[in-house]
């Protein structure tokens, strides 16, 4: 950052705070990653000086004959990894991208399904806050009750009651794997559009540690910067099932997002995504989303030695949602203390939470920055260890955070 300390000493100092803080806490976010030195030198390069409006081949200014085969590049590499027919890597991150998904395919009021935010959904999915709800017609489903699941009849029938015209499967807390065919099955029944929005999980479908919503789905959104390790970015992909039920779903995707709802894309962002799709086509990015799930199962079990209560009893994928209660701590208060140990997570809202949302009664936490920086089951043991004796002594804190600082320098940021 030589120039950059020259020039603004003010925000070079901030930047080298801010890496100093990640190299010596552990980053345990679900939604947060470390990206590779590769893609942060493409994010942060002279591609962010021009302006692309437009597609490759048909854009608005000149100038532009690397950019068209930059975005075709990624394009395709989007294509061959998640298997898909068409896609758009314009969108600037997730919630563009659902908002595209809408004004592609409902006009205003138009009914539409998605998971509700505190059972685990996205805001964007027709929560009562957001764009999605105040400008169409939302009807939210639910986990069960009893065991915070998708009780897949259940939502069969409310679709059949309510039929949508579209309906998104996805979510921000929700530990276990979807069942993309029974979700098909429902939203097939009424004719409705499925939607998949896999920010959380795209690291683990590209590197084959879930299931892929592709053979069962109309389209797919994501963001790029969770499991999948790029850049702060998102794309639509439509799907050879989604060209078959509308022919014109592509076009009518890439004219929501441009002209529909955005300017001139983010080069330089697509191409960090570019250089990350590349690096999820490895064999080494397979075994990293794999280790992923085998860490957050063994974080589960470990956990749960301690008494911590799992919402749906453990994991299968990247996250885990303890609910705090009978530990006797808020989420708020977890999350700080945690944060002062040197462990980042945020406090979470649990399935039917009978604490309002800005003090929820859980915790929710991941273990894809983690396993980036190579940690393995063995340390989550000792990861557990830490948050049972944070969260169930106050005075621990100092101690642990020693620990911390000492044991993260053993597990560096990617070089
Ligand atoms: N903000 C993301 C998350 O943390 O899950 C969802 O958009």
């Amino acid at each position: 950052m030589a120039k950059l300390k020259k020039q603004d000493p003010q925000i070079a100092k901030l930047i080298e705070l801010e890496t100093e803080r990640q190299k010596t806490s552990l980053e345990m976010i679900p939604s947060e990653n470390h990206s590779s030195p590769a893609v942060r030198e493409a994010l942060g390069s002279i591609l962010t000086d021009k302006y692309a409006e437009g597609y490759p081949g048909k854009r608005y200014y000149s100038g532009l004959q690397y950019y068209d085969i930059l975005e075709n590049l990624c394009i395709d590499r989007a294509k061959k990894l998640f298997h898909v027919e068409h896609v758009n890597v314009q969108p600037y991150s997730g919630s563009p991208a659902n908002q595209a998904v809408y004004l592609a395919v409902l006009n205003p009021g138009e009914t539409v399904m998605g998971l509700a935010l505190p059972m685990g959904g996205h805001l964007t999915h027709g929560w009562k806050v957001n764009f999605s709800a105040k400008f169409f017609n939302s009807v939210q489903y639910v986990v069960d009750e009893k065991t915070n699941l998708i009780d897949y009849e259940a939502v069969k029938k409310q679709v059949q009651e309510v039929k949508p015209k579209l309906m998104w499967v996805g979510a921000t807390a929700y530990p276990r794997v979807f069942d993309w065919a029974k979700l098909a099955e429902a939203a097939d029944s009424v004719g409705a559009y499925l939607a998949a929005d896999i920010a959380h999980i795209a690291g683990l479908v590209a590197g084959g540690a879930h299931p892929s919503p592709v053979p069962y789905v109309h389209i797919v959104t994501t963001t790029t910067h969770k499991t999948l390790r790029g850049p702060r970015g998102g794309m639509i992909m439509v799907t050879k099932k989604g060209l078959e039920k509308d022919p014109e779903l592509a076009k009518k995707i890439d004219k929501a997002i441009f002209p529909g709802l955005q300017g001139g894309p983010h080069m330089h962002q697509i191409a960090g995504i570019a250089v990350c799709l590349k690096e999820a086509a490895t064999p080494a990015f397979k075994k990293y989303a794999k280790q992923i799930v085998k860490n957050a199962k063994a974080l589960a079990e470990a956990l749960k030695s301690y008494g911590f209560k799992l919402v749906t009893d453990g994991t299968a994928n990247h996250l885990i949602l303890i609910d705090l209660r009978n530990k006797n701590i808020s989420g708020g208060d977890a999350a700080t203390r945690l944060e002062e140990a040197g462990i980042t997570i945020n406090k979470n809202t649990i399935p039917y939470d009978p604490a309002p949302p800005f003090k929820p009664s859980g915790i929710r936490l991941g273990t894809p920055a983690i396993t980036t920086r190579g940690m393995k089951e063995k340390e989550m043991k000792k990861i557990a260890e830490w948050y049972n004796r944070v969260i169930s002594d106050e005075k621990s804190v100092k101690k642990v955070r020693e620990e911390i600082k000492s044991f993260c320098k053993k597990f560096p940021l990617p070089k």
